[in-house]
């Protein structure tokens, strides 16, 4: 059976969980805490990684692809290549220009620590840039690329509450909040799937806090 690996605080690892759910395949989740984490499987140290009778793999999003082609059933991409495209240029929006901006804001957002002023106007002004280019792009209705549940929606799933969350502590206010992503989430928690990763989620949150005390 296929072994996710990581913990359940982690977007990253959420957004493959969530693919797998979705999907409804059968997995297994091993816990690794970063630091405890397999390095000839995920040579970064990054979870999640997973681990597949072909052997393991890491990067949430070549895993995505990999469970995506591997299991036809209930598929997270579109059959037309355009559109495919279209839900990977979302993925990538969602992670290159607003997870990894706003990541840098974490430490201290999150993580009791601190973050320099020079690196909080930095990021403020790349994410002013990006997330009115993402708006241009998400769709919103009611999924993020249309009428279909995809890959783009467990990647957004996972991100943009972190997102939110971590501008509204750092700059005092929600940078998202010109977009209808507050609808959206509420919408995508109701399905039993995203309910179950959101649960497992807080759990786990709390005892990598208890961890970390
Ligand atoms: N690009 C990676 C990002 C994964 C990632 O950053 N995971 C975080 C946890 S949310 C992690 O492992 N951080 C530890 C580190 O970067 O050393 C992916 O898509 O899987």
């Amino acid at each position: 059976m296929l072994k996710l690996c990581g913990f359940a605080a982690s977007n990253y690892y959420n957004k493959v969980k969530l693919a797998l759910l979705e999907k409804n395949l059968p997995f297994e989740e091993v816990l690794a805490w970063i630091g405890e984490t397999d390095l000839a499987a995920s040579p970064l140290g990054k979870v999640p990684y997973i681990i597949t009778d072909a052997g393991p793999l890491c990067e949430s999003e070549p895993i995505a692809e990999y469970i995506e082609t591997t299991y036809i059933q209930s598929p997270l991409l579109p059959k037309d290549p355009y559109q495919a495209a279209k839900v990977r240029e979302l993925v990538t929006f969602l992670e290159l220009y607003l997870e990894l901006t706003a990541r840098e804001l974490y430490g201290e957002a999150f993580f009791g620590g601190k973050v320099s002023d020079r690196v909080k106007e930095r990021q403020r002004a790349l994410l002013d840039k990006y997330i009115p280019a993402f708006g241009k792009l998400a769709k919103f209705s009611p999924y993020i690329a249309g009428d279909t549940f995809t890959l783009a929606d467990c990647a957004a799933i996972c991100h943009l509450p972190l997102v939110s969350s971590c501008t509204k502590i750092i700059y005092g206010e929600d940078l998202l909040a010109g977009l209808p992503v507050k609808e959206y989430l509420k919408a995508m928690s109701e399905r039993p799937t995203v309910q179950k990763v959101n649960a497992e989620r807080k759990a786990n949150t709390e005892l990598m806090m208890s961890r970390n005390r």
